[in-house]
């Protein structure tokens, strides 16, 4: 490598510092020990309200209120109010960190971690990662993710691919029902105020939200990002988020060796993922039967999910997860070289084939906003 200090020549050997021009996904190359992931600590949160207007408070968190365990099974219908309550976000607004980088703003003089960390920090939101983690045995869906670096910090935005949009446009409507019925569960399962009950006569707007931001570090990755929480259980052995939070979840009802099997490999992959980066330590699931109606619940614990394919050939490792998402962190923190938040690096991966990356300026892909950077740069 290049060679610095007194007396030492200078050597000039630029293919060196070349970034790879690819990065593979094969879960094989990612075995291996499970890497450093510091446990996720919470800076602070937002919401958005019914306008999807943000406030720098906890005002959208909502109070996890199971149905009582007297013997009876629960029996939701989460048909019930479609579609005359319900109120969609417009999923054509593109928000990209917007949201997420109003808290920063607020925010940056008084992060933990000393003056300096967010320089050395990747921003983004939760589920971008949680798509970089199961990445490795995904065989569906595609990603794409821009990039672009700013007073030293690495941003990451999902950038929605050509096919999703196609996807989204031709939504049958028998899917976007399914939508649906995971928010309304959410309603049946979630009470307004700590001790209160839950009112399933309402509307199911999905404008409003609570996230949380929150500290980690993948590897030598510090990492900043911000997951929608479900509610909060304020029963739970301790009140210190995130610790607290409950993720909520709907699947079919399963009723074959076959559908079980197939649970463990993709969904609760699925579900791991995105629980174990806030660290999120329990998912609620509620199992609805073909008309629609949730008649069980079962917990599962983020810790104990990876013990149902553990000894499955075809099953997922977190190990495999936590390692690709770390060479990916580092491919992109090598390939997005120059500070300059005009400058925009899209990372794009289709299911069997490896991650490319291309290099664009200004619109369409910049996705850090003038009110931002010129904020920023005060
Ligand atoms: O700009 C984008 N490309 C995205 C923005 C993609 C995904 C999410 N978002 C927004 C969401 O609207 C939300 O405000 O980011 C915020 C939180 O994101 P996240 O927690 O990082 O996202 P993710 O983990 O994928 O989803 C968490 C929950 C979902 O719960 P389930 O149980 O279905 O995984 O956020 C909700 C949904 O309830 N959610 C959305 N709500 C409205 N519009 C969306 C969406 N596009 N995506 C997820
Ligand atoms: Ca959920």
């Amino acid at each position: 490598g290049t060679k610095r200090g007194a007396g030492k020549i200078e050597v000039a050997e630029p293919w060196n510092k070349l970034p790879a021009s690819s990065l593979p996904t094969d879960p094989a190359l990612y075995a291996g020990p499970f890497p450093f992931y510091r446990r996720p600590s919470e800076l602070g949160c937002f919401s958005l309200d019914a306008q999807r207007q943000y406030h720098g408070d906890a005002r959208a968190l909502r109070y996890y209120c199971p149905p009582p365990t007297n013997g009876q099974s629960p029996n939701f219908d989460l048909r019930d109010g479609y579609p005359d309550r319900y109120r969609p976000r417009d999923e054509e607004v593109q928000e990209r960190l917007d949201h997420l980088l109003c808290w920063v703003l607020e925010h940056r003089g008084r992060l933990e971690g000393g003056p300096g960390w967010l320089a050395g920090a990747i921003v983004t939101w939760r589920g971008h990662l949680t798509k970089l983690l199961t990445t490795p045995y995904e065989r569906q869906e595609g990603w794409q993710l821009a990039a672009s670096r700013f007073q030293g910090t690495l941003y990451l935005s999902e950038v929605e691919t050509p096919a999703a949009r196609a996807q989204r446009l031709t939504r049958p409507p028998l899917l976007q029902e399914l939508m649906y019925m995971g928010y309304k569960f959410e309603q049946y399962m979630c009470a307004d105020k700590p001790g209160g009950s839950t009112d399933p006569s309402g509307e199911v707007n999905t404008n409003v939200a609570f996230c949380s931001v929150l500290r980690s570090r993948l590897g030598n990755h510090p990492l900043l990002f911000s997951g929608e929480v479900d509610c909060i259980d304020p029963q739970a052995p301790t009140t210190q988020p995130p610790t607290c939070y409950v993720e909520l979840k709907t699947s079919k009802e399963m009723r074959s060796p076959g559908q079980r099997k197939s649970f463990y490999r993709r969904k609760l992959l699925k579900w791991w993922a995105q629980s174990f980066l806030p660290g999120v330590p329990n998912v609620v699931a509620g199992f609805r039967n073909p008309e629609g109606f949730v008649c069980s619940l079962k917990t599962f614990r983020t810790m104990e999910m990876f013990e149902y394919v553990r000894n499955d050939r075809d099953g997922w490792n977190p190990s495999v997860c936590m390692n690709f998402c770390a060479a990916f962190l580092s491919f992109a923190q090598n390939t997005v070289v120059q500070d300059d938040p005009r400058l925009v690096y899209l990372f794009s991966w289709e299911p069997g084939s490896p991650v490319t990356v291309s290099e664009h300026r200004d619109a369409p892909h910049a996705f850090l906003p003038t009110w931002y950077v010129e904020a920023m740069t005060q």
